[in-house]
């Protein structure tokens, strides 16, 4: 059960549609059964630990994780679908992982993109966890890929405090959704090494307020690079890919994952 917001841990979570057993669920594949012990272990303490194995095994693979965040349709999946085609075309080996509470459509558009992408659907669980994140990526031919991208449940809360084995946080806000976002939910933006803004192509519409926007992020996401991008025209696109393969390309011994 997630501490923040109750949300069920009852056991329909999936991937690729395969349900995983629900006495399974919450430890690592190689630790089969239960220990009495584990049983009252705090749950971000064992999230903590299955994520640093995850984290572990991404760098023996020597594939860079990136785990994406933002409140539900801000972006995630449009950017995701166009990133993977221009990293694609830059050589660059790209896979994903995507959670949602039901339905494989992000899956099914990611795929679209020409990319291995493996499906989380965690039932009533509002965020991913590392040992979600360690079953999906046993289904990836992880030898084959330079970076993994990791679509996270759309919601601007519980997410943050679960580590998935990431290298790098992306966390998304929408031009569309309201300058005081990070103000609202500082947690999940004090978090982000990477704001991406998205939908820059609305922010006329929308009444955006972009010099707001950019004084809140810099009082909450204090380190974070600030990109502004927008999928459907492409604007920034170029810079957002650029910052990616430079962060991969610097490897695993920066400090990537501040915000434990
Ligand atoms: N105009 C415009 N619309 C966009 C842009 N990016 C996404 N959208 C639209 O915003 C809606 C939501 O986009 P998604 O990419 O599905 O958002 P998401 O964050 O993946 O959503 P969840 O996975 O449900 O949390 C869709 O209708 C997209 O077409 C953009 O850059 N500009
Ligand atoms: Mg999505």
């Amino acid at each position: 059960m997630c501490k923040e917001c109750g949300c069920d841990h009852g056991g329909d979570v999936r991937i690729d549609g395969c349900p995983v057993e629900p006495r399974e669920h919450g430890h690592s594949h190689e630790e089969g059964h239960t220990h009495a012990e584990d049983v009252h272990m705090p749950i971000l303490d064992e999230n903590a630990r299955v994520a640093e194995r995850n984290r572990g095994y991404f760098e023996a693979k020597n594939v860079w994780v990136l785990n994406v965040l933002s409140s539900p349709g801000s972006g995630k999946t449009t950017l995701l679908a166009e990133t993977a085609r221009r990293l694609k075309a830059q050589g660059a080996e790209v896979g994903m992982i995507v959670g949602d509470l039901a339905t494989d459509n992000d899956a099914v558009r990611l795929r679209e993109a020409g990319i291995p992408v493996v499906q989380i659907t965690t039932g009533t669980m509002c965020h991913l966890d590392a040992s979600m994140v360690a079953r999906a990526a046993r289904q990836m031919d992880l030898d084959s890929l330079d970076i993994l991208i990791i679509e996270n449940v759309g919601n601007l809360v519980c997410p943050a405090d679960f580590d998935l084995g990431e290298h790098a946080r992306a966390v998304l806000l929408s031009t569309t959704e309201g300058e005081d976002k990070p103000l609202k939910y500082p947690p999940m933006f004090h978090m982000a090494d990477i704001v991406v803004i998205t939908k820059t192509d609305l922010a006329g519409p929308a009444g955006f307020d972009r010099t707001a926007a950019l004084a809140n992020l810099n009082r909450i996401a204090h380190h974070a690079d600030i990109l502004e991008v927008s999928a459907r025209t492409g604007d920034g696109m170029d810079t957002w890919c650029d910052v990616l393969r430079h962060l991969r390309t610097r490897g695993y011994a920066g400090d990537g994952h501040h915000h434990h």
